[in-house]
């Protein structure tokens, strides 16, 4: 069938094109989709980072309808509400242990282009390849995915603010909720009030933390941090966040630290603010190289620096318990977004990369 699509091109970022895609195999399905989320993953991908076959239809925080389903599909049915998530294979070792973030063939599946069928189900007019993206490439009207990346939804959510769930939200709350699952009453630092840093925050408070310490360089998104449930906020520009996190922690130091900033000093101030046993998980992309002393930074204070890949969430599970949370108060994303048309894609990732918008979400 025909869609329209922003494609990433060799030549520009985004083109609006005319883009053919295939009809869903027996394990797909084909999902009308109805907002997207813009993630910083996206942004790595244009900035070569994380290199993906151009032409691509980018696109990983996808939230639609289910239009058709392949033969062999069981879980979802046309007119079903769905999110989309990332590509894991379902049979390695990982996926099998309900792992699917650590899944063999993440990098492949969701990076190289192409699906499990090593086909890309987008092709242009002329029969050139245009690459899928995380399995999903939700920068499209419609998309064919296999079935394992559709998560079906309650219809009586608000679609256009879930699309963020299949990714970055997932990351934030699940690191804090599957990874690091904290006993109440511990504390926690989260590095970066971002979209990821937020939804980790969020998800330290339903986990009874306290306190919750939010740190960053924009006081503006400190604000809306205290909103959203921090007990302290450090802004590191004007105050040092070891310090100030072991005054807050009576000289001992965190429970736990959640980096999301990429950022080699942060992710050693992550380690630095803990106390002894004290565990750090990082999400972030970052491009530069962080070296510390794995003796002294590490060791000595029996540290465990661990990363994390999409929350450490089983998708189908964590989802509709994010769903829920959102629907009773407890995880309001919806102060996190602000909604852009498709044709404003390049503003949405301007508007993200400096800070004024925390989640753009694409209303296709
Ligand atoms: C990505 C980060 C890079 C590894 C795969 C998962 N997360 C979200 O975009």
């Amino acid at each position: 069938m025909e869609i329209q699509a922003m494609v990433t091109t060799t030549e520009k970022d985004f083109v609006k094109q005319t883009l053919l895609l295939d009809d869903p195999r027996a394990d797909e399905v084909l999902v009308k989709i109805v907002a997207s989320g813009v993630c910083h993953t996206d942004a790595t991908v244009l900035d070569g980072t994380l290199p993906v076959p151009r032409p691509a239809v980018l696109g990983h925080e996808g939230s639609g309808i289910v239009v058709k389903v392949g033969s062999n599909v069981s879980t979802v049915q046309e007119g079903d509400h769905v999110v989309l998530g990332f590509a894991y294979c379902g049979h390695c070792d990982n996926c099998l242990d309900g792992n699917a973030g650590g899944c063999e063939d993440m990098i492949p599946l969701n990076f190289s282009g192409r699906n499990k069928h090593n086909l890309t189900p987008i092709h242009t007019h002329d029969h050139q390849d245009v690459s899928q993206f995380f399995g999903q490439s939700s920068f499209g009207t419609y998309a064919t995915v296999d079935e394992k990346n559709v998560v079906k939804v309650d219809k009586d959510a608000d679609l256009r603010y879930l699309g963020p769930l299949g990714c970055g939200l997932m990351t934030g709350s699940g690191t804090v909720l599957n990874s690091l699952a904290p006993a109440p009453g511990t504390s926690l630092v989260v590095f970066g009030t971002g979209a990821v840093g937020l939804s980790g925050l969020l998800a330290a408070k339903i986990a009874g933390c306290d306190p919750i310490i939010a740190v960053d360089i924009h006081d503006s998104r400190l604000e809306l941090a205290k909103e959203l449930g921090a007990t302290h906020v450090i802004n590191s520009i004007k105050e040092n966040p070891v310090e100030k996190i072991k005054e807050i922690t009576d000289g001992k130091g965190a429970h736990y630290s959640f980096e999301t900033t990429g950022v080699p000093e942060v992710t050693l101030a992550a380690l630095h603010c803990l106390r002894v046993k004290g565990t750090c998980a990082t999400v972030a992309v970052g491009k530069r190289d962080l070296t510390f002393n794995v003796t002294n930074d590490l060791m000595l204070n029996a540290l465990t620096l661990k990363g994390v890949i999409e929350g450490d969430a089983v998708p189908q599970l964590f989802i509709p318990k994010l769903v829920k949370f959102f629907k009773n108060g407890h995880f309001p994303m919806d102060k996190l977004v602000k909604f852009y048309d498709l044709e404003q894609v390049e503003q949405a990732f301007e508007d993200s990369k400096n800070g004024s918008t925390i989640k753009p979400i694409l209303i296709l």
